[in-house]
């Protein structure tokens, strides 16, 4: 029998990555020829959760560990957010809008990774280059990837390509688009369900910076107060998962995705020094206001990287 082949996002996965797998598993056959599985590398978060009830798509499988699976991997091509047990044999294809992270294959792969809003956008350009109908299902998945990861078109990571590719994909999925983000935004933003742990590792990611290893944990969010309340278990939790993960260091973000600000936690002496370092907001009380900053990809991470010297 030949070996599975699945698609799968980056670990704590958010919607755009979830959803990305989803949609390389629907056109699977049209893109690659073969039948695809979506699998997920960690459990959904509540904007996930109530897109795929919405659109009564069932919830992929989580997978921990690849064995002999084939993967097509999306969202992300940094090893630390990879799911355990990838080897440059098992990989069959990348679709991906991250830096290159430091992947390898031993043959030669599809490989297409753009400098664009959300990996959605990247299948959207594969399946219009390639002819293939997309159904209104597959269009709102599309949209939804969108409008999360680009923040309704707030981050700066959104390009006019984005903007296009919403327009022609609205035409098929003809979505009341105030009404829309309105709901997604309400489901992202909720804490149904959720502890502190989530909330500082549900969209946490592992960066290697040279010889030093930094985690940013991410909350997006149209009600900051709602997290910001929780600051000192938050920042507890966060001490806590810097210590047992052997994390140089440690960061959290508040996104307010309606002010387009955020609030930077701030949990220690390293952490303080280096958020001084490259960033100019105001501190106070171990909260560190960074106006206009939205997006962990270009307005975060880079900057943390310059201040470490890589
Ligand atoms: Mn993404």
């Amino acid at each position: 029998m030949k070996n599975k082949i699945i698609s799968i996002g980056h670990k704590n996965p958010d919607t755009d990555s979830v959803l990305s797998a989803v949609l390389v598993s629907r056109f699977g056959k049209k893109i690659f020829g073969v039948e695809i599985e979506a699998v997920m590398a960690g459990d959904v978060n509540n904007e996930t959760k109530f897109i795929l009830e919405k659109l009564k798509i069932k919830k992929p499988r989580i997978l921990k560990v690849i064995k002999k699976e084939v993967i097509v991997l999306v969202d992300t091509t940094e090893p630390k957010q990879i799911i355990d047990g990838l080897t440059e044999d098992n990989l069959m294809a990348i679709i991906d809008h991250h830096n290159l992270g430091g992947l390898k294959s031993s043959k030669p792969i599809f490989t297409r990774v753009e400098s664009i809003g959300c990996t959605g956008s990247v299948i959207y350009k594969i399946l219009k280059e390639k002819n293939i109908k997309i159904d209104k299902t597959s269009a709102i998945l599309m949209i939804t990837c969108i409008i999360s990861d680009t923040l309704n078109f707030n981050s700066p990571t959104t390009t006019l390509d984005d903007k296009k590719i919403f327009k022609e994909l609205n035409q098929i999925a003809k979505l009341d688009m105030k009404k829309f983000v309105g709901k997604l935004f309400f489901a992202k933003s909720s804490l149904k369900g959720i502890s502190v742990n989530d909330i500082i590792s549900k969209d946490y990611k592992q960066f290697d910076m040279g010889k030093y290893k930094v985690g940013i944990g991410v909350w997006e969010t149209t009600a900051p107060e709602t997290v910001n309340v929780q600051k000192d278990k938050i920042i507890k939790s966060l001490v806590k998962k810097k210590d047992q993960e052997k994390i140089d260091y440690m960061f959290f973000s508040v996104v307010d995705i309606v002010k387009n600000n955020s609030d930077l936690y701030i949990i220690g002496k390293e952490e303080q020094g280096l958020a001084k370092k490259v960033f100019s907001g105001n501190m106070k009380e171990n909260l560190m206001f960074l106006k206009g900053v939205v997006s962990r990809k270009k307005q975060v991470t880079p900057q943390l990287r310059d201040g470490l010297g890589k």
